[in-house]
């Protein structure tokens, strides 16, 4: 990675406090109490999380040491602790709350079903135990590649109960970038579906896991399709079951295990700046803490609230904040299969009206797309049933944030920009909504426990108002443990680009901040390779292979641009192989190949065709340069070290 000029320009003076009414009645109820809170946890982390541990969570039999730190980077929390996150979100319940609506799930095209914990339960220990009876036990990775339904839930959850370790992978992932994370997990069983709906088409899930698995490489030996969209699917024999026939020929009665804290909890794959997507790796215990508490005081839930998060449950704030989060709270989580779409451009608020939503956590991308679709929508229905929103994903634009503040929230609803990784297992730097007043733009102060900072390349921590890198200088319970398979790339990604002080290793997140002087955070975007197009984390070194792929293709360098919607959008520049040549046609050709090998959230937005890309005396492809033409900006800066300038008038002409 080579050294960024970090440079921040954003000026944002405005802030909001939240009314007296929210505080008083929420948990965190001033700006002193998070202070309070934060000092106690910097001074003694351990302990803080250990308290908290004991208070929040169902343990069968508890730990013997809070944190072992004794191998860095590689953390152990609550060790020896025995737990089950499935118990923590279900059984726990049942006596309290066994009717409360566990789940409100709302299908695109309008159909929708509302599951108490009891029937949840029901369901998690019976397709356990069909997991059981396809010979899955503790430790087996387990792919799922479904839509927004009940059913995924259902499947994580089983996997939890069993000790089985789920790989989700995004419905809207090609066959081969499919492949490519079931071979890694080593996965022997994927759960799927016959399809999906997305933006009113059906998308084919259970075709896509056919053309994986014949690629060959996958260790899958069983496929279990739940039926959602009812077209004709080819059922292989011995191989595909139906989820429904599978349910019927087993009972309920499934007693969750009784797991290790540091037991693998699941693999979810996100991309780095080289190379191959990473599998992330969380453990049971500290997940489950860390997604509990995190939930609980930054959405401040109370009893009544209906929480709706809008991610799926393909990426971490799915994971989080959609399922394990909520429920190990026992709070009332809505499920939506649909997207925002043009064709539905009051989809969104429908489901708030009709289910009394009243926390709402979406991304700025989707703030975007609502925006431009028209106030009308929202202003057409009551959405007197908010009281919290949130954001996530990437920086939000202060324009945006504004109206998500006036448009939605009706300028009585605070909202708590949240920042964190996949990585991170849950939200690290947010505000506290009852206790800390907001800046559009800025997520704002750590959470109780996280010692976040912005350092320099040796771990100094750089003055106010100064760029630098994101760091998190102590461990936290829901921090991954591990690349999966891959030890040594997760402490060189993560652990080796800060110099560790004093012996103290320092997490690395990727990301370019700086604080201000009343110590908020603002993110400034990644640092590395990695492009953030709508929400979404692409390596460009992955697009970049995908073209490459491609016969005609020679050379790619992809580079992200600033997009008004989407935050960035992909911008390729590529050199053919000697026989071939530019054409609009190959353009579209060399577009719908990257959707092929990984999937439409990667699709190029412009293909730029060159006779050279412009490299360093090394060889190194000097993208800098390549992101200054795409954005239409003027080259400044060093040029010094270009191995033929002449490249560059080519690119820009
Ligand atoms: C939860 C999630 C992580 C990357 C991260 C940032 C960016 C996420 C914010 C943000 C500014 C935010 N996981 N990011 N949230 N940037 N403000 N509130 O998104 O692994 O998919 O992506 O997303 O660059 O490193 S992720």
């Amino acid at each position: 990675m080579s050294q960024p000029t970090i440079e921040s320009i954003l000026q944002e003076n405005r802030t909001f406090a939240p009314s007296a009414e929210f505080s008083e009645k929420a948990t965190v109820k001033s700006f002193d109490e998070y202070k309070a809170l934060y000092d106690r946890a910097a001074a003694d982390p351990v302990v803080f999380w250990e308290e908290l541990a004991k208070k929040e969570l169902h343990w069968f039999s508890p730990w013997t040491e809070g944190l072992d730190w004794s191998n860095p980077p590689f953390a152990k929390w609550f060790v020896n602790g025995k737990i089950n996150l499935s118990y923590n979100c279900l059984d726990r319940h049942l006596d309290s709350n066994g009717d409360k609506p566990a789940i409100i799930w709302e299908g695109e095209p309008g159909d929708s079903i509302t599951i108490t914990y009891r029937e949840l339960h029901q369901q998690v220990c019976q397709f356990a135990n069909v997991l059981k009876k396809m010979g899955v036990v503790k430790g087996d990775r387990v792919g799922i590649y479904m839509p927004m339904i009940p059913e995924s839930a259902v499947a994580m959850l089983a996997c939890a109960r069993i000790g089985a370790v789920h790989g989700v992978v995004f419905g809207g992932f090609s066959a081969d970038a499919l492949r490519d994370r079931l071979v890694d997990a080593e996965a022997k069983v994927v759960i799927t579906a016959d399809g999906g709906w997305r933006k009113d088409v059906v998308v084919p899930l259970k075709p896509a896991v056919d053309a994986a698995i014949a690629k060959g490489q996958t260790k899958v030996e069983t496929v279990i399709v739940t039926k959602r969209t009812a077209q004709d699917v080819t059922m292989e024999s011995g191989r595909d079951h139906w989820w429904h026939e599978l349910m019927a020929t087993v009972d309920s009665d499934c007693p969750a295990a009784e797991l290790d804290s540091e037991d693998n909890l699941f693999v979810l794959y996100t991309s780095g700046s080289t190379g191959k997507p990473k599998g992330v790796v969380h453990t049971t215990g500290g997940y489950n803490l860390y997604s509990h508490i995190t939930c609980k005081w930054i959405f401040d839930l109370q009893e009544k609230d209906v929480f709706w998060c809008t991610a799926d449950v393909g990426w971490i704030t799915g994971h989080s904040y959609v399922l394990y989060g909520p429920l190990s709270n026992g709070a009332t989580t809505v499920m939506y299969e649909g997207a925002p779409r043009p064709s539905n451009p009051g989809a969104f608020w429908d489901v708030i009206q009709k289910h009394k939503v009243s926390i709402f956590y979406t991304a700025p991308t989707a703030i975007r797309a609502f925006i431009k679709m028209g106030d009308e929508h929202p202003n057409a229905r009551d959405l007197t049933s908010l009281r919290l929103l949130g954001t996530v994903g990437e920086p939000i634009n202060p324009e945006a944030w504004m109206w998500y503040h006036k448009v939605i929230g009706a300028e009585r609803c605070p909202i708590v920009d949240t920042w964190w990784q996949t990585e991170t297992g849950g939200i690290m730097i947010t505000p506290l909504p009852g206790a800390i007043a907001t800046k559009p733009g800025s997520a704002t102060l750590p959470f109780p426990g996280i010692l976040a900072d912005v350092v320099d390349m040796d771990g100094n921590s750089v003055p106010a108002g100064e760029g630098g890198y994101l760091a998190i200088r102590h461990p936290w319970p829901g921090m991954m443990r591990t690349v999966y398979g891959d030890d040594n790339r997760f402490r060189k990604t993560y652990w080796e680009h800060i110099a560790p002080v004093d012996g103290k290793y320092i997490y690395f997140a990727g990301d370019g901040a700086r604080r201000d002087e009343d110590g908020y955070f603002w993110v400034m975007g990644r640092v590395d390779d990695v492009i953030n197009v709508a929400g979404h984390r692409l390596g460009t070194m992955e697009i970049e292979s995908a073209l490459v792929s491609h016969p005609a293709v020679a050379e790619a360098a992809v580079v992200g641009k600033p997009d008004d919607l989407k935050g960035e959008e992909i911008v390729a520049f590529v050199t053919l192989e000697g026989t071939h040549t530019a054409s609009d046609e190959l353009m579209k050709e060399l577009k719908k190949h990257v959707v092929k090998e990984i999937g439409a959230i990667a699709r190029p937005g412009e293909i730029r065709f060159a006779d050279a890309l412009p490299k360093t005396r090394s060889g190194k492809i000097m993208r800098r340069l390549l992101r200054a033409l795409a954005a239409g900006q003027e080259i400044s800066g060093d040029t010094s070290t270009l191995e033929d300038i002449s490249v560059l008038e080519k690119l820009r002409g």
